[in-house]
């Protein structure tokens, strides 16, 4: 950040943008903000594009030189993209077990909420987005409920905005840091992000129509209002 753009984050915001899953518009986010920006990671629908996703991860993780045992992704959205991930990874050397979680336990059958590999060691989470932090959270349950360690978090876009927490009084409250900030600092997970909504705002700031400088304006505002730093 400051010194120049970064390649992969730039060359992926414009894959995300081309392939419909990074959106321009009015959204409402799980934490109830209304952003001027949607990232819906559904939208790598093909395998060509699930494929080059997955890349993009692969060699972020790789860069950042996290090492774990085992890949999990939570349910729904998280499991394509483990698979997919588990899948680049062994093709660039880095064969590991992977796991994922369905939303209801099963009765019958093998059981329980987890499948795949058994869930031990150091466990890199694979998830699409964070912004206030409460997916990841859950994840992070999941994975100490099971005996294994949270680990790591890779995801595709770090949105940059402050936490969220429940009050008292049962409503969310905004915190000072974000998500990725609170995950790292107080948790002691490292995480790391294909693109961050500060690359978002590079690309922007590299358009030229007065339509993206609008876009640029907005999500400006909107960073200001719930982002950090
Ligand atoms: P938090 O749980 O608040 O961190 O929000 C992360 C989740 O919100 C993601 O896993 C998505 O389900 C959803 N989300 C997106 O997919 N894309 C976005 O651009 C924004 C959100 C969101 O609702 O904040």
């Amino acid at each position: 950040a400051g010194s120049g753009l970064d390649g992969l984050a730039q060359d992926f915001v414009r894959f995300s943008v081309e392939s419909g899953v990074l959106r321009w518009g009015e959204f409402q986010t799980k934490a109830g903000r209304l952003s001027p920006y949607f990232f819906n990671a559904g939208g790598f629908d093909d395998g060509a594009k699930l494929g080059r996703l997955a890349q993009c991860y692969a060699q972020r993780i790789i860069a950042s030189g996290i090492e774990f045992d085992l890949l999990f992704g939570p349910a729904y959205k998280g499991i394509p993209l483990v698979a997919a991930l588990a899948v680049e990874l062994a093709r660039l050397g880095h064969n590991r077990p992977f796991a994922y979680n369905r939303k209801e336990a099963k009765a019958h059958g093998e059981g329980g909420t987890l499948v795949g590999a058994p869930l031990r060691g150091r466990v890199l989470i694979v998830d699409d987005v964070m912004s206030a932090g409460t997916a990841v959270r859950e994840s992070i349950e999941l994975i100490r409920a099971a005996g294994a360690t949270p680990h790591a978090v890779a995801i595709a876009l770090d949105r940059q905005e402050r936490a969220t927490e429940t009050g008292p009084d049962g409503t969310l409250r905004d915190l000072p840091h974000s998500a990725v900030q609170y995950v790292r600092e107080q948790l002691g997970l490292q995480v790391c992000a294909i693109a961050r909504l500060s690359d978002l705002l590079d690309f922007l700031q590299q358009q030229h129509s007065p339509e993206m400088a609008g876009h640029r304006e907005r999500v400006q505002a909107y960073r200001q209002r719930y982002g950090v730093n």
